[in-house]
């Protein structure tokens, strides 16, 4: 078996980098530099063509877009592990958090970077902004129900559906989301990241 893992530290190939962790995968792993153009090389856009981390090769095959990696690791390695569900109609409700993440709360999200922070000077707008920012409360308020009376997002069972949205909302955080009134979320959050694997992966991509 060959797996080989694309990344860069504190980017959205932490969420993969922590899906690799819980499970335990030996895999080879590629830092690219992605302020000095790592991704938009030549060599690296033949394994992904979008110039973006995470990519993964596994057994001579390129994948990319860290949904369909954590989906994929999870149905390789996961379900012999406890970490995924086998298939049926829990794999379908995990899909259904990793899709949401990246698709849904990821696109308010990127609504709310494009409009705010990472608009060129001027070109900001505040409407949209305030808009996304609604979209975005709705959306971990979602979450934040669906929560409700469960230790994770599948029931008593932490899986990598919770890997990888807790993942997601650290950068949330990060971009300064106020996630104050989402207690669910905020107990949840405080589980998923005193996993060992979380702690031990955090502590490599802080010190870069
Ligand atoms: N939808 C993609 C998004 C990946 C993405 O945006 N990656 C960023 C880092 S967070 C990247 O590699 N950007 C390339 C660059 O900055 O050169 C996924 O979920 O894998």
């Amino acid at each position: 078996m060959s797996l080989i893992f694309y990344y860069a530290p504190m980017s959205t190939a932490t969420l993969t980098a922590l899906v690799l962790e819980e499970l335990g995968v030996p895999h080879d792993r590629k830092k690219l530099d992605l302020k000095a153009g790592d991704a938009k090389k030549p060599e690296y856009l033949k394994v992904n063509p979008n110039a973006k981390v995470p990519a993964i090769i596994h057994d001579g095959v390129a994948m990319w877009e860290s949904s369909a990696i954590t989906m994929y690791l999870g149905e390789q390695f996961g379900v012999a592990k406890g970490l995924y569900p086998a298939p049926g109609p829990k794999r379908g409700e995990a899909m259904k958090w990793i899709a949401w993440t990246n698709v849904t709360l990821g696109e308010a999200v990127y609504r709310r970077g494009h409009s705010g922070e990472w608009a060129a000077p001027e070109a900001g707008s505040p409407k949209m902004l305030e808009q996304a920012n609604k979209d975005i409360a709705e959306l971990l308020g979602i979450v934040d129900a669906s929560l409700a009376g469960k230790e994770y997002l599948l029931g008593a069972e932490y899986t990598l559906a919770d890997t990888h949205l807790n993942s997601f909302c650290d950068w949330l955080r990060h971009s300064q989301i106020d996630f104050s009134t989402f207690a669910n979320v905020n107990a949840w959050t405080a589980r998923c990241t005193a996993r060992p694997a979380y702690q031990r992966v955090m502590a490599v991509e802080m010190g870069k």
